[in-house]
């Protein structure tokens, strides 16, 4: 026994010692491994300790760690000061002068960007409010309840990316939206009606690319239910945001169209005029948005009345809008990042 608390006490003065000499993270490394490792001395003492009597293991145990906990306790606050000591010399030395290439080139708003932020005054300054919805979304909100089940043969208008489908139930099932109309599900079941709102965001279709389609693409929905609203109201609202975004008297005109969530269900044309690269004008009619009146399941699916409450609802390409506002003839370039292209607008 004694001679193993002779072999403690000198261990604790060369431990001291050493630390004493400490002037790196490299040094307080070896000191690590030296003193307080299970390779450690330290360690050996304590596997000795099995071989003294009851009463010696009470009076030495504590001691030892003892020891340990003080060389442990100045190894942390080292540590702590060596690893701050080398974050500031490193502060000190690596830095970069972030004035040294001013000016900058000036940036600017993407197009999409700066047609979204005008189609959003139009929209509030009518009084609507403009919502966000997630992009990863369950199936049971792009398509079920939007009177879309899976038997039907409308889901094959929607090249759709899946994220998880291989369960019967949609609503754990998960698709990138293939529209922003699912929007009109989460507004409703949260917030009830009236509702009046817009929905601008990006969605994504399992799509061939091609000068007008793109796999990534923005949207605007828009949806306003209360009581006594009809088709009228769809046409006024669509035709002053034409006319607000063109800053001219837009022409319109509804085709019946299909889509299972609305009821009656229309296309929504614009009447179109441009010069084309020969200089020459040319003029026609461009499939715009599809629209209608919410239909009564989709109201049911979100608890809302359908004999008290009506409402139209409407989505557009805004992508595409930006392509006529800005007469781009390749949707692709939008995103293609080419400084050239973006720096004309
Ligand atoms: C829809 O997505 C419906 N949710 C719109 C809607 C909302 C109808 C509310 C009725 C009521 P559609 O698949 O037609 O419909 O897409 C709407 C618009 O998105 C199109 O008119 C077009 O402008 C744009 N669009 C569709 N596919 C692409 C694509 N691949 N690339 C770029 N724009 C696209």
């Amino acid at each position: 026994m004694k001679a193993l608390v002779n072999r403690v006490s000198e261990f604790q003065k060369k431990a001291r010692d050493a630390f004493e000499k400490v002037d790196s993270l490299d040094d307080l490394q070896v000191f690590y491994t030296q003193f307080l490792s299970k390779k450690s001395e330290l360690n050996a003492f304590l596997k000795e300790l099995k071989n003294l009597s009851d009463a010696e293991k009470k009076e030495l145990g504590p001691h030892i760690q003892t020891v340990r906990l003080s060389l442990t306790e100045g190894f942390e606050q080292k540590q702590k000061e060596l690893r701050k000591q080398a974050l500031d010399e490193k502060l000190a030395s690596d830095w970069i002068d972030v004035t040294k290439h001013y000016p900058f080139e000036k940036g600017a708003q993407h197009p999409v960007s700066q047609i979204q932020k005008r189609i959003e005054e139009i929209f509030t300054s009518m009084g609507f409010e403009i919502v966000d919805g997630p992009e990863v979304e369950t199936e049971w909100h792009n398509f079920d309840a939007l009177n879309i089940p899976s038997s039907h043969p409308a889901r094959d208008m929607q090249d759709t990316f899946w994220i998880r489908s291989d369960q019967k139930n949609p609503h754990k099932n998960s698709v990138l939206r293939t529209h922003t109309s699912s929007v009109q599900i989460r507004k409703m079941m949260e917030d009830g009606v009236p509702v009046r709102m817009i929905v601008p965001g990006r969605v994504y279709r399992n799509e061939d690319v091609d000068t007008t389609h793109d796999a990534t693409f923005y949207q605007v929905e828009g949806l306003l239910v209360d009581k006594g609203i009809s088709l009228a109201h769809l046409k006024g609202t669509i035709h002053k945001m034409l006319s607000e975004l063109f800053e001219k008297e837009v022409k319109i005109r509804f085709r019946p169209g299909y889509f299972p969530f609305v009821e009656p269900g229309l296309e929504v044309d614009i009447w179109f005029e441009c010069t084309d690269r020969q200089g020459k004008k040319k003029s026609q009619w461009l499939e715009f948005m599809g629209a209608g009146m919410v239909h009564p399941n989709v109201l049911r699916n979100c608890g809302v009345d359908p004999s008290e409450y009506s409402g139209f609802a409407f989505g557009f390409g805004l992508t595409r809008l930006a392509m006529i506002h800005y007469g781009i003839e390749d949707i692709r370039l939008l995103f293609s990042q080419k400084k050239d292209f973006l720096s004309q607008f």
